[in-house]
Formats: C-alpha cells, structure tokens, sequence
C-alpha cells in the first residue's frame, strides 16, 4: 500500500523542473568539499561521486546521505563504475596522483595523463552531451589532455583554472582596502601556477578604476604593494597546504560557483581555462588557460574582450608558451 494515498486532481500537473545530474570524480579533499557546497547550494537533483577506493567512496557517500534531513532534496550516488554516470549534465574531475617524494612535476603530470586516460573515455560513453570541468592539477594541461581524449567542441570542456586566484586576488585587495570583496572586479588570468598575470589595468571597486583613481588623488602608486599581492596570491596555496596538508573550502566555493553558472544558465563571466589560441596575440599552438569567459548552459560562451596593457598581454603570451612547453614534453 502507498504511503500517500492520491487526490483527485483535474488540473493538469504543473510542468516539472529539468533533472540536473552532476557527477564528481575523485572524493578526495577537493572533490569533496566541491560536493558539499554543490549540496548545500541546492545545484543538483542527483549528485553522483567515483573514487578508485571502494571503501573511502561509500563512507562518504553514506556520510553525505545522513545529512538529508538538514539539506535540499538530492539523490546521492558513489560507485567505482562510471555507469553511474550515466547522462550527467556536468563532470566535475578532480581526482589526481599524489607527488611521489622527489618526484619531478612532469613526472606526476604524465601519470594523471595516464589516470585521464581511465577517466574521460567512460565519462564521454556515458554522457556524450556533457560538460567537462577539469580542477585536477596542473589544470590548463590536464584540461587540455581531457579536451584531446574526449573529442567534445571546445565549449564543453573547461578548466576552474584562476578562478580561484582571481577570488583570492579579490579578497586581498579588498583586504588591503578595506571593502567588500564582491565590489572588488579584478582577474587573474594564465596559467593556474607561477605565470599568472595579474590584470591590474581593470580593477576597479564599486565601478571605480582603482589604478586612475589612485593616480587622480596622487596617491603613490604602491607598485610595490601591489607586485607583492600577486606573489601572495601565487603563494597562497603552498602556506594553506604547509598548514594544514591540502586546500579544500575556497576550491570547493570556486567549483560550486562555475557549476551554478553553466548549469542555471547564469551567463557570468569567470576566469576559467579556456582554449585560448588566437586571443590577444597567442598563437596556434592548441593551449587552455585562463580568460575571463562567459559560461552558461551550453559551457563557454565567449571570451570577454578585456583590455590589456601592451605588458600584460606579452605576460599572457609568455604563459602560453610556458604551458606549451610542458605539453610539449607530453607522451599523448
Ligand atoms: P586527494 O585528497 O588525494 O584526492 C584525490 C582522489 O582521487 C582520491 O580520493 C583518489 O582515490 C582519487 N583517485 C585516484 N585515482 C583515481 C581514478 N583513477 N579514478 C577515480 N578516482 C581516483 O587530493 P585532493 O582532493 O586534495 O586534490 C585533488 C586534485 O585537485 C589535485 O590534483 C590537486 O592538485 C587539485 N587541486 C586543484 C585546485 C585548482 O584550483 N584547480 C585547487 C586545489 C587542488
């Protein structure tokens, strides 16, 4: 017998929302702090978690489900099988090889090609329509692989990449200024790494131009203080990892946050890894790294047309050819 027993209705049924499916691969530290806060922020009718490690999958999963009561309505699924997969709106991959003692970078990087190798083709089988964002690091690289191994349109793979550096950047700033660091707009764009590029030519807060506002006072540029914000910020993931073994929360925030843009259409510009050839002078050579891109249902919608100063151009440029570099040492 049913638990509810139904009503006669002569209205017809109201039209159903779309069921929105998001997998993650890799409940890890990243992978699951990013399903918390998909969780938390009601982004998802089915949340669908794959590990390598049986064990650790389940208990997560089940740790994640006795939350039910205190969370939105989701459906949580775990399993080493990528059929669980199957028909996801988006595939979030965020799981990695862990830098063996000594190990060079390059090193771990063509062994996470190995593990994308094992990751995309099912992904691709099972959703063929999905969007891929790649968090595993070195990400433009790897989102760069994952774009090669799945045969999608550009548009559907992209990177977190510096939306994260971008988000710290914001917050330093607004630190350093004492606002608030969603009135602070300023990007990081490039690789999620060393050769970031700090785009210090449009920050502004609250609409105003930081840079020309600074000069209109004739306050001292404080290219110092400046220069020194950047390095925090390309610093900033080291101190977190040397305190407390990983960085968690702010990627899961990162992830959650492009997520809701692509999958609600919300058509906001992030600066996320992108296919970036032929934009602000960068050659042919196929390389992802960041931009800021307008994301929305169908994945990358465009790339905001920014203005960059001569030197910061050449600085993006220069990133280019420093991933490029890498992929170049690549066994595909
Ligand atoms: P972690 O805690 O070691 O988690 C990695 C997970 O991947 C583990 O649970 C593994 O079992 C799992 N895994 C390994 N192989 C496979 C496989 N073949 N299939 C499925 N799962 C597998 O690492 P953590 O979660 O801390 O970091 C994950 C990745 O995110 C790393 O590459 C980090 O460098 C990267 N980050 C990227 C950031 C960004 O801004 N792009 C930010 C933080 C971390």
């Amino acid at each position: 017998q049913a638990f509810f027993r139904p009503i006669s209705c002569s209205s017809p049924p109201s039209p159903t929302k779309r069921h929105t499916k998001i997998s993650i691969i890799g409940a890890g530290n990243v992978g699951m702090a990013i399903a918390q806060t998909i969780l938390t922020q009601d982004l998802a009718d089915e949340l669908v978690l794959v590990d390598a490690i049986p064990n650790k999958l389940r208990g997560e999963m089940l740790d994640l489900q006795h939350a039910a009561a205190f969370l939105p309505r989701t459906k949580i699924l775990a399993s080493v099988d990528y059929a669980v997969t199957v028909g996801s709106d988006l595939c979030i991959v965020t799981a990695g090889a862990r830098q063996n003692p000594g190990e060079s970078r390059l090193n771990l990087l063509q062994r996470n090609v190995v593990l994308f190798r094992s990751i995309i083709p099912p992904l691709v089988h099972f959703s063929p329509d999905t969007i891929l964002l790649i968090v595993s690091n070195p990400v433009d690289v790897l989102t760069y692989v994952a774009w090669k191994l799945s045969g999608f349109p550009s548009n559907r793979v992209l990177g977190s990449g510096t939306n994260l550096d971008s988000s710290r950047f914001r917050f330093l700033i607004a630190d350093h200024l004492d606002v608030n660091a969603q009135d602070v707009q300023a990007y990081i764009v490039g690789e999620h790494g060393d050769s970031s590029v700090a785009l210090w030519s449009s920050i502004s807060v609250g609409g105003v131009p930081v840079l020309s506002f600074l000069e209109k006072q004739q306050i001292a540029y404080e290219k110092e203080t400046l220069a020194n914000i950047h390095k925090a910020v390309v610093n900033c993931a080291d101190e977190v990892i040397s305190l407390k073994g990983y960085t968690s929360w702010a990627i899961g925030y990162s992830a959650a946050n492009l997520a809701r843009s692509i999958l609600r259409d919300q058509r906001k510009v992030h600066p996320v890894s992108v296919l970036a050839n032929g934009f602000y002078g960068i050659g042919d050579g196929d390389v992802f790294l960041s931009l800021p891109a307008q994301l929305g249902r169908s994945g990358v919608l465009g790339v905001t047309n920014v203005h960059l100063t001569d030197e910061e151009a050449q600085k993006l440029r220069d990133s280019a050819n420093a991933i490029l570099e890498v992929q170049s040492q690549l066994d595909l």
